[in-house]
């Protein structure tokens, strides 16, 4: 057994739609642990750090713009095969498209607006989690 860590964020249309609760429970009664919690409205310095793997795509602006709109929760989740295990309950990047009893699939959809508002992230590697762990909670 490995025990991995992932940090899941709920974007800002997740927060304003007061579907923290929903979805946080979706990860609980998937049986992974959370390890910590918080309500944080992100820095731009944040999220370029957050997000550089995406620097120069035509979504990296209005992606950062949107995560500046309004808070997000930041949450840290562990248990065994969490990243691979989370990214399966959201669902694919395209709400609209995303398979129905997925995070994405069954509370989003495409608004037509200059970036997807999918309303969750999730690391998508080991490295990654690592990496986005410490960016948004500290070493
Ligand atoms: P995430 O990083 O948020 O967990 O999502 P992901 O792996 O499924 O998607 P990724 O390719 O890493 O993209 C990061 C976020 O950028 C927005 N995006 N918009 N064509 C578009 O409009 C577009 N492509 C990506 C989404 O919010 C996506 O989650
Ligand atoms: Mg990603």
């Amino acid at each position: 057994m490995s025990i991995e860590r992932t940090l899941v964020l709920i974007k800002p249309d997740g927060v304003a739609r007061n579907l923290s609760g929903s979805i946080l429970a979706r990860i609980e009664s998937k049986g992974y642990s959370l390890v910590e919690l918080k309500k944080v409205n992100a820095t731009r310095d944040l999220l370029e750090q957050h997000y550089e793997e995406h620097l120069g795509k035509p979504f990296y602006e209005p992606l950062v713009e949107f995560m500046l709109s309004g808070p997000v929760v930041a949450a840290i989740f562990e248990g065994h095969r969490v990243i691979e295990g989370f990214r399966c309950l959201a669902g694919t990047t395209d709400p609209t498209t995303a398979a129905p009893g997925t995070i994405r699939g069954d509370f989003g959809r495409d608004w037509g607006l200059a970036v997807q508002q999918n309303l969750v992230h999730g690391s998508d590697s080991v490295d990654s989690a690592e990496r986005e762990i410490k960016i948004w909670f500290g070493a």
